[in-house]
């Protein structure tokens, strides 16, 4: 509750400042300003998958913490950041990306929306696009389908000039619930050898809103109370979507909080 009113404070305070310096501090064009941003990744497939994401970026440095739940338990799952730096519209696919209508929008018919692996968040080596199938080195989800992860690596200056225009995507589905990915539901368009439910996103979360100033301590915190789980046999993503949102709303809300202004 207290912070409601220092937020208001400070918007008060930044309406006080000079325009010329509001509009500076609102476009980082140059300078290599601290950003971090709280991504929420909502669930894609009807995957019952959601994770919340903290990055942060100290010039070229970004570091990356996610916890996710509701992931395949015991499966590896492909993670990465999509999206370009050059200025096109990317976005989280809905289900209406589903183009051979078979129920799954697969990673290749959500490529047009999320576009192309920027960066892969592997838990070692190369994080390139090379990697964006190397699943021995994606994190694995623990066997209540709970994952955590983190990593701090290089980016390039494109990257980190562009970041909020770049989402996180988490892959790997259980489409007949069987609790590992097999071939019933086919083979992955990206990779004949791997399953298309290991490789078909289970949600995804785009960067956007205010920086929160700095990485919180302590992690992530995820919803806390019930209504958080995607209903198993409806078509209702539309309003599990909605609900996810709502959760995002209040989760910016706590967490917007910056020391910035102080040293700007
Ligand atoms: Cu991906």
């Amino acid at each position: 509750m207290l912070v409601i009113p220092r937020h208001i404070a400070r918007i008060t305070a930044l309406a006080a400042l000079p325009a010329a310096l509001t509009l500076g501090a609102a476009v980082p064009a140059t300078a290599a300003e601290d950003q971090a941003y709280q991504v929420d990744l909502e669930t894609l497939n009807e995957s019952g998958a959601s994770a919340t994401a903290l990055v942060s970026l100290e010039g070229r440095e970004l570091t990356v913490k996610i916890q996710a739940e509701g992931l395949v338990p015991g499966a590896p799952h492909a993670q990465h950041i999509h999206g370009s730096t050059e200025g096109h519209d990317f976005h989280c696919p809905d289900p209406s990306a589903d183009e051979d209508n078979d129920g799954i929008v697969s990673t290749v018919e959500g490529l047009p929306d999320y576009g192309d692996i920027n960066i892969s968040l592997t838990t070692e080596g190369d994080t390139s696009k090379d990697s964006g199938l190397a699943v021995d080195r994606f994190p694995t989800a623990d066997q209540d389908g709970n994952l955590t992860y983190e990593r701090t690596l290089t980016v390039s200056q494109d990257v980190a000039d562009h970041f909020k225009d770049l989402h996180i995507v988490q892959h790997g589905i259980d489409v007949n619930g069987n609790g590992k990915y097999d071939n019933e539901a086919g083979m992955s368009p990206l990779d004949d050898k791997l399953p298309l439910e290991a490789t078909a996103p289970a949600n995804c979360g785009m960067v956007k809103g205010a920086s929160i100033g700095e990485m919180p301590e302590g992690g992530v915190e995820t919803g806390t109370g019930p209504g958080t789980e995607t209903p198993a046999d409806t078509s209702s993503t539309l309003m599990a979507l909605g609900g996810a949102g709502l959760l995002a709303a209040a989760a910016t809300t706590i967490t917007v909080r910056r020391r910035r202004s102080e040293s700007a």
